[in-house]
This record gives structure tokens, C-alpha cells and sequence, in this order.
């Protein structure tokens, strides 16, 4: 027998032992969906720990002029599960009043510029246009993004911010060394990635600038994407 059939007949058995493995995992998934089986064996009652601890915040809900005033803890959580409750709980960031801040911070941290661990940082500040993006998606993937711990190197990451405004809603992403600037650029471009936002320009703020300025004449960016 020539060389090409001997290959076409071992690609042909190749193929029939492909079916029949096939037809054997359909028996398999049949049968055991008949036993009443629709999920792979886990524990329900077990948890998935997050490597961090985190809190949800919220403050600028009552109208109250004075920073902070009104910062209030919604939640610690430190699993999978305990997320996800609270998040499918929570109100979507799309239907909040103007003025309001949620804050996902790491647990001990106070989502404000003078906390020992924000004070010598600063953050990416992304400005939404609704037209164009859902608030809401993209403060889930964001969220998904730190307490997944996606960026490099993760200790870099203090928390993140969405910002209900009438001047136009805003997603923060806080970080602890501002003079780091090739980590930030980094931070900042894996963000821009993941969040598929392409031709939005975003600007990195340092708190200790903010901290200084009486209101908007120092926020001046450090870092640009
Ligand atoms: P903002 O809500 O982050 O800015 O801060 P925005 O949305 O441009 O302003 P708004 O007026 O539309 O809400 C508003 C103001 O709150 C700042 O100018 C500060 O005076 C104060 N503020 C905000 N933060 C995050 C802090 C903070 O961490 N510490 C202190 N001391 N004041 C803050």
C-alpha cells in the first residue's frame, strides 16, 4: 500500500474512535442527567477565599457639603460568594444620585487621600460617557479586576471609585506610589486592556497634589494614556 492511503486509513480510524468517544461522553451526560446530576460534584457550602480583605463604601448621598461626612461601611467580604451576594444586592451604580461615591477599598484602608496607605498615591481617572459605555459594566469589571487580582504587582492596588456625577460619571483606580511612574503606566494600560477602551484618554492624579490644591487648580495630571 502507497504511503498516502496508509496515511488516510490511520486518519480515518483516528476519526471513528473521535465518534465514538463522543457518542460515549453523550451516553455518559445523558445518564447522568437522568440520575438528576446537572452540575460537577462541588460543596455548596464551601467558600472561595479572595487573596485581600475588601469593604464597600459609599458617601455623597445626603447633599452634605463636608467631605466625609456622610462615608458609610456597606460590607466587608473576603470570598467569591460573599462578593457576588452583596454586589447582586446592591444598587446598580447606573440608578444612584448624583453627588454618590461607591468605593471598593482593601479592608482597613479608608477610601480617602490621607490614609497612610493612599497618601503617597494617586489614582487613574476614567471619565464615562454614557452613550458610549454602561457605568455599570464597566465598575463590574473593574472590581472583578482588583479583587482577581489582575494587576502586577497586586500590593500596588488600594481600591477603586465610581463617581455618580451630572458633569459626567467617573471610575477611579487608586494606587499606592505615585512617583512609580513605570508601575502606574502599567497599571493604568492593563486597565485600558481589559476594559477594550480604545481611544479614551485617561489621566493619572497624584493625592498629595489634590491634598494641597484648595479644589481644582492642582489637579493637574502627573501621567497620561
Ligand atoms: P470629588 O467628589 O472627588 O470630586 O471631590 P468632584 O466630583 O470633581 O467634585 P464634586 O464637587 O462634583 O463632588 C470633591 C471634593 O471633596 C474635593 O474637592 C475635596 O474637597 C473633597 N475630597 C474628595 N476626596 C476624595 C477627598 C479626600 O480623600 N480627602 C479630603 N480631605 N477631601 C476629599
Amino acid at each position: 500500500m502507497s504511503n498516502k492511503k496508509e496515511n488516510e486509513k490511520e486518519k480515518e480510524k483516528i476519526n471513528e474512535k473521535e465518534n465514538e468517544n463522543e457518542k460515549e461522553n453523550e451516553k455518559l451526560e445523558e445518564k447522568d442527567i437522568k440520575k438528576g446530576h446537572y452540575t460537577l460534584d462541588f460543596d455548596p457550602q464551601q467558600k472561595h477565599p479572595l487573596n485581600n480583605k475588601w469593604t464597600m463604601w459609599v458617601n455623597g448621598y445626603s447633599g452634605s457639603k463636608k467631605w466625609g461626612e456622610d462615608m458609610k461601611k456597606i460590607l466587608d467580604f473576603e470570598t467569591v460568594e460573599d462578593f457576588w451576594v452583596m454586589f447582586n444586592n446592591l444598587v446598580s451604580v447606573s440608578k444612584l444620585k448624583h453627588g454618590t461615591n461607591f468605593h471598593l477599598f482593601k479592608y482597613g484602608v479608608r477610601p480617602e487621600w490621607e490614609d497612610e496607605a493612599n497618601i503617597n498615591g494617586g489614582k487613574w481617572n476614567l471619565r464615562i460617557n454614557r452613550q458610549v459605555s454602561k457605568i455599570e459594566d464597566l465598575w463590574l469589571d473593574t472590581i472583578l479586576l482588583i479583587i482577581g487580582e489582575r494587576f502586577e504587582p497586586e500590593e500596588e492596588i488600594c481600591g477603586a471609585v465610581v463617581s455618580i456625577r451630572n458633569n459626567g460619571d467617573r471610575i477611579a483606580l487608586w494606587t499606592k506610589t505615585a512617583t512609580k511612574k513605570e508601575t502606574q503606566i502599567e497599571i493604568g494600560t492593563t486597565w485600558k486592556q481589559e476594559l477594550q477602551l480604545r481611544g479614551i484618554r485617561m489621566s493619572y492624579l497624584k493625592h498629595k497634589n489634590s491634598l494641597s490644591s484648595n479644589k481644582r487648580g492642582g489637579f493637574q495630571a502627573a501621567y497620561e494614556l
